[in-house]
């Protein structure tokens, strides 16, 4: 076996992907499954991790790098005895595309009224709603990282009137950008509110009833839209629901949620003005995040700094 580290693979992604992004990957590693009970992982030096074990750290105390199956890592940082290594985030184009076209599709289907006309259709109702243009209303973006940075991009060349929110201040050409100490004027020009933040102690429960009545009202909607691929534990969804169904919100798109697999019990799958997408946004291609991680560990093995390393002080 060749002396490059051994690669541990925790994927709880459709296990028909990892295989078919194994096939020739990782060439010269010898890769352990940890799916595998009996394999020793004892020796690993790199795992890719979504959702990992509990007990994976136990059973691979050597690792010296942890690669994140995705973008957000709160799962990898919750896991219990997790080491004071690096863990890499998964930044990839196609990932940052196919999230800018979801927020792209929810901005344009609640400004050319979707779930009303869906709910016209069911009904054989003929008649025409009042029909805004983008550069009536003003969308909103909570996270100007990786992915907020291309949606807002995208949104602006749709037309709309683009601002953003980050917890430090951001320059973006086109775009009107506010830091964290002023969430309160930046919510009170929004329409479509986008959320794209990480799940941290500070974005927990972050978007309640408080912040839902900070939006604007009257806009060209009449009502504001809540819009969130972030993460389901940044929402409060009795909250969210309240919001709904009292009219302080005209509708939402909802990917992440408190609780995933989402409830058939949940009352969004019934409320006619959400949307509701099975956090399935941007999910990760696995053979690119094989990719990148095999090209990071050339570099780690070189001695080259590795890039996207979350900060563990911030907790993204
Ligand atoms: P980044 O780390 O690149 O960006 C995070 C952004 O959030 C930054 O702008 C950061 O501010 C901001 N932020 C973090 N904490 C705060 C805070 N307390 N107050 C204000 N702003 C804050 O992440 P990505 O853009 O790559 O990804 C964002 C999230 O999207 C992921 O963490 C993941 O949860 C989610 N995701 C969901 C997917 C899906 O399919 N639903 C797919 C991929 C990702 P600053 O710029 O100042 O650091
Ligand atoms: C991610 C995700 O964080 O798919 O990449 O949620």
């Amino acid at each position: 076996m060749s002396d490059k580290g051994t690669v541990v693979i925790d994927l709880k992604f459709e296990r028909r992907d990892v295989d078919r992004a194994m096939a020739g990957a990782l060439a010269g590693r010898q890769v352990l499954h940890a799916s595998d009970k009996s394999a020793d992982l004892s020796n690993a030096s790199y795992a890719f991790l979504w959702k990992p074990d509990l007990d994976l750290f136990d059973r691979a105390p050597k690792l010296k790098v942890l690669f994140s199956g995705g973008a957000g890592v709160d799962s990898i940082l919750a896991t219990p005895g997790l080491p004071d290594i690096p863990i890499v985030r998964f930044v990839d184009e196609s990932l940052t595309t196919r999230m800018s076209e979801w927020v792209v599709l929810q901005c344009l289907s609640h400004l050319r009224q979707t779930p009303a006309y869906l709910v016209q259709q069911r009904s054989r109702t003929w008649r025409e709603l009042s029909q805004p243009e983008a550069k009536d209303l003003t969308v909103g973006v909570m996270g100007l990282g990786v992915l907020g940075q291309d949606s807002v991009r995208k949104l602006k060349i749709m037309g709309f009137n683009v601002i953003g929110w980050s917890r430090t201040q951001k320059t973006i050409e086109g775009i009107e950008t506010y830091d964290s100490s002023e969430l309160d004027a930046f919510l009170a020009r929004t329409d479509i509110l986008v959320g794209l933040l990480p799940l941290t102690d500070e974005t927990r429960g972050i978007f309640d009833a408080s912040l839902f009545a900070k939006l604007r009202q009257g806009g060209a909607l009449g009502k504001p839209v809540f819009v969130n691929a972030g993460r389901g534990g940044s929402q409060v969804e009795k909250d969210l629901i309240a919001a709904l169904e009292s009219g302080v919100l005209g509708g939402a798109s909802l990917d992440v949620f408190e609780r995933e697999p989402l409830s058939p019990e949940s009352r969004f799958w019934a409320m006619d003005n959400v949307i509701v997408t099975p956090h399935a946004a941007s999910a990760s291609d696995v053979r690119a995040l094989l990719r990148n991680g095999e090209v990071q560990m050339e570099r780690f093995e070189r001695g080259e700094a590795l890039q996207h390393v979350v900060d563990r002080t911030t907790g993204y």
